[in-house]
């Protein structure tokens, strides 16, 4: 057994925990992040697409959007399309100029994985991990265990520890039961997703609601398109060859004068949809950011968006925990939950929206039609979903001070 100290032990190599390792090293304060995939699996895993302007601005002023900023695709609206009609929501003009900008989660992980490794050599993240495991969280010393790649067993003495390990992790489990209240709604349906080596038939993002079912364009470059159809959860990929896919596809965004462009699938995947809301985000000297706390269903775009802003109220609430002020991190729950419920109601409005519910009679469907309409009809209704899609300011005492002064360090 190998024991060490630091004075942050974080969990999980996602967004949350890689970006919370950065902002806490750009104040002086020492990390160790364990990771239970592989680098490369981390890399590769595909997910979300769609960055908020607040957490553009969040990763620019660390210093992490030089690729970002040249190979971001930023994106002033949506289209929506219901009835055999397509409208688009212009973001730019409801909301005063604000957008989102397109950069593949997949890219975020590999800007972030490389600024860690270049700031602190390839001991930065311990990848490929087992047994992880978390004890002493009421104490002022909590302690870290986990099996690296080479089968050595650590224990890191930590001053806390930061629970970025997905909704499937560990740390949320470590609460004691009884001083977690959740919220949890599971939705009859899943998103089969396709990556494909083919440029985009739109130039915005394409929300469709379908009798037949909800389907999304998104896409990841001008030259590779991502794109999802609602299907039954217990959907099995191997009924799905890629011409069914691309069939039901065309089918449901088929419009007069409109063709989707096919290409080879270069990934395919099923996603569940649920709704998620665990309270408190804190026990102790532990502290849960990102999916480990709360899953949003993708519709609304928001979960990778909620891992980075949590974490961005984070990094200066364990900064201040570290040097005797608990008021930051006694408030750190409350301030993130605030937005999280903003999203998470968002992102279920968007979803019972869009998609078709199996067993749905016709009322349902002119319910979801009839409020399709107002959204595009009605500048209040269509200014409610362009601002609460490009998102809300991220808390500022955490944007606009990344790094703390040298009279707040008492230099
Ligand atoms: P992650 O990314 O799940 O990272 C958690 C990490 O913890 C590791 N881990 C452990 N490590 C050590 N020990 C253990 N015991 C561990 N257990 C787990 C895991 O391997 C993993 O690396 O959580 P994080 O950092 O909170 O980030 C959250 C986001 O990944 C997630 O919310 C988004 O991807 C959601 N999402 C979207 N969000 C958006 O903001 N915009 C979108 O457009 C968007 N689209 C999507 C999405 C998610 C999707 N799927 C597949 C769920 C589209 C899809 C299809
Ligand atoms: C994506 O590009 O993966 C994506 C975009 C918008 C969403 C969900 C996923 O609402």
């Amino acid at each position: 057994m190998l024991r060490t100290r630091t004075q942050v032990g974080i969990v999980g190599a996602g967004p949350a925990g890689l970006l919370l390792s950065h902002l806490l090293a750009l104040r002086g304060i020492d990390s160790v992040l364990i990771e239970i995939r592989s680098r490369a699996y981390c890399e590769a895993r595909q997910r979300a697409g769609v960055l908020e302007d607040g957490s553009v601005a969040l990763l620019r002023e660390a210093g992490l959007a030089a690729r970002l900023d040249r190979q971001g695709l930023q994106h002033g609206g949506i289209y929506l399309q219901f009835g055999g009609e397509r409208h688009h929501v212009d973001f730019r003009e409801l909301t005063g100029g604000r957008t989102v900008t397109v950069y593949a989660q997949t890219e975020v992980v590999k800007d972030l994985i490389a600024r860690r490794l270049a700031d602190v050599g390839n001991d930065a993240i311990a990848f490929s991990v087992t047994g992880t495991a978390v004890s002493g969280l009421d104490t002022d010393r909590p302690r870290l265990s986990y099996t690296d790649a080479r089968g050595v067993r650590h224990e890191v003495e930590c001053e806390a520890i930061a629970g970025c390990d997905g909704f499937h992790g560990i740390c949320r489990q470590a609460i004691p039961a009884g001083l977690l209240t959740t919220w949890e709604r599971d939705y009859p349906y899943a998103w089969l997703g396709i990556l494909a080596d083919v440029p985009p038939s739109t130039d915005e993002l394409i929300y469709a609601h379908h009798r037949a079912g909800f389907a999304l364009h998104s896409l990841r470059s001008p030259s590779i398109s991502r794109l999802y159809l609602q299907v039954a959860p217990e959907t099995d990929l191997r009924d799905w060859p890629d011409d069914r896919v691309w069939a039901e596809l065309s089918r449901r965004f088929e419009l007069p004068g409109w063709t989707l462009d096919r290409g080879p699938v270069l990934d395919k995947g099923i996603t569940p949809m649920r709704s998620f809301v665990s309270a408190p985000m804190r026990y102790g000297r532990m502290f849960l950011a990102g999916d480990a706390a709360h899953i949003v269903p993708p519709t609304g775009a928001k979960g990778l968006n909620l891992a980075l802003a949590d974490v961005a109220v984070l990094a200066p609430a364990l900064d201040a925990l570290l040097h005797g002020d608990d008021k930051p991190a006694a408030a750190y729950s409350a301030t993130c939950l605030d937005r999280v419920w903003r999203s998470t109601h968002f992102s279920w409005w968007m979803t019972t929206m869009l998609h078709r519910s199996p067993g749905a009679d016709e009322m349902e469907a002119q319910l979801q039609l009839s409020q399709l309409r107002y959204v595009v009809s009605s500048t209040a209704a269509a200014t409610s979903l362009a601002e609460n899609y490009t998102g809300f300011a991220v808390q500022p005492a955490a944007a606009g001070q990344l790094h703390r002064t040298r009279s707040e360090r008492g230099c």
